[in-house]
């Protein structure tokens, strides 16, 4: 049974919601201090580091970092032609989603002669991170490799842990994936030795030039990296388990609602599912079904650990618009809203990593092929950020052209700013230009 937690009678604020409402716990502080001597010595003794770290934490030795170009075509040769075509498929509903996230330069004339022009440039190398493990996942070769090639991103290098039954190569699908994209450079490392070898790059035998962004989704360990050597590089979000909201009423199926958190909940013992409802009959009998489905389905272990943990809950409320308020303080990765007039009700949602909208649109449809993305914000994260986007890979840099009219038109006020922040050089290189104004 999901832990019931009993909101009604009641219409908490905010802040209470924030405290009481079940999260899973990650102590990424804690995993810094066994991450940083691992990055340390990669970037002291590289590719050696970081194959002695495979060898201890992945239980195998690759012989090579880089994977070679016939292993990755093998993969592709050998691949299934259903997955082929399902790969496919998501490629190209991920492409056609993310191609309408491409931003033109915009330029503004502030005054006459003066222009700001934002100019949307690519990160010039990024390292996409996925993940082994638990599971495999080819899906977030789509999800990282897509917005990153549309966002223009010139080189790209995927890292994937290598896998002992694999002859120390990642997983054959997700080689496959990589050349389905025309990813050409993969490398068989996972863990914190594969963001510290992206970050600081690898010299001798294997070539690793250092990227300047990470991002993807990983374990506890990779998200320890990603915290210490941001700066050094940059980072999309650290990840944590993920997360399932949903939000129902009377009118929801439940055999719908219990087969979508049980969707998630099977990724990781830690991840979360929240049910939100107004409907006290609704929850006995999403219960009733997620107890019957649990005993079913393949990884019932892992299932069970995440539903009945304390991260999960049945939250009941008086109203679908205490829900909301539920909803949006929790701010998960994903929210389903399974009632009646969802797309009015999802509207108001304001806090979630992607919103899936009635009976029809699971989230495992957006882990695979609804076209958007699903390396999302976990953790709360959704109150401030989004998924990974076009944008992710963009830097938008201000440039600034002004002609001498238009300086002199706004020099006064500069100089008048400079000498209210006690910064009097900073008017002096406009009167240096235009003295009159001194
Ligand atoms: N639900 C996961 C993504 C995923 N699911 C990949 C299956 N494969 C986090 O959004
Ligand atoms: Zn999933």
């Amino acid at each position: 049974m999901i832990p019931v937690l009993d909101l009604r009678g009641r219409a908490p604020g905010v802040r209470e919601l924030r405290a009481t409402l079940p999260r899973a716990e990650l102590d990424v502080e804690a995993a810094l201090a066994a991450v940083r001597p691992i990055c340390d010595d990669v970037a002291t003794r590289g590719a050696e580091a970081v194959l002695d770290a495979s060898e201890k934490f992945d239980g195998v030795r690759p012989d090579s970092l880089r994977v070679p170009r016939e292993v990755i075509a093998r993969a592709v040769e050998n691949l299934d032609p259903a997955v082929r075509a399902a790969l496919d498929e998501s490629i190209r509903r991920a492409r056609i989603v993310h191609a309408d996230q491409v931003r033109a330069d915009t330029s503004t004339t502030v005054s006459s002669g003066g222009t700001v022009t934002e100019r949307w440039v690519p990160v010039d190398r990024v390292g996409l991170y996925v993940p082994g493990g638990r599971a495999v996942y080819p899906s977030s070769v789509v999800m990282n490799v897509v917005p990153a090639l549309l966002a223009g991103v010139g080189s790209l290098a995927v890292a994937s842990p290598p896998q002992k039954d694999f002859g120390g190569w990642p997983h054959p699908t997700i080689l496959a994936a990589c050349a389905l994209l025309g990813v050409e450079e993969v490398w068989a490392m996972g863990g914190a030795q594969a963001v510290a070898a992206f970050a600081h790059g690898l010299e001798g035998v294997e070539e690793l030039e250092p990227v300047s962004l990470v991002t993807g989704p990983g374990n506890i360990w990779v998200a320890a990296a990603k915290r210490l050597l941001k700066g050094l590089i940059g980072i999309d979000a650290e990840a944590g388990p993920t997360e399932i909201a949903v939000l129902a009423d009377s009118q929801a199926d439940p055999e719908h609602v219990a087969a979508d958190l049980i969707s998630q909940a099977e990724h990781d013992p830690m991840a979360a599912a929240v049910l939100v409802t107004d409907s006290a009959e609704l929850a006995e009998a999403v219960q009733a079904a997620v107890i019957r489905r649990v005993a079913e389905t393949k990884h019932s272990e892992r299932v069970r650990e995440s539903l009945t943990g304390p991260q999960s809950a049945v939250v009941l409320v008086d109203s679908i618009d205490v829900g909301l308020d539920v909803v949006n303080a929790y701010a998960a990765e994903h929210l389903e809203i399974h009632t009646g007039d969802a797309a009015a009700v999802a509207a108001r949602v304001r806090n979630a990593g992607a919103v899936f909208v009635g009976t029809w649109s699971p989230v495992s449809l957006g882990d695979y092929c609804a076209g958007s993305n699903h390396v999302l914000p976990t953790g709360g994260c959704a109150a401030h950020s989004s998924g990974l986007s076009v944008q992710s890979f963009l830097r938008g840099i201000h440039v600034v052209e002004y002609s001498e009219a238009a300086l002199r038109d706004v020099g006064a006020h500069v100089v008048t700013l400079a000498r209210a922040e006690d910064l009097p050089a900073h008017g002096e290189a406009v009167t240096a230009r235009l003295p009159d104004l001194a």
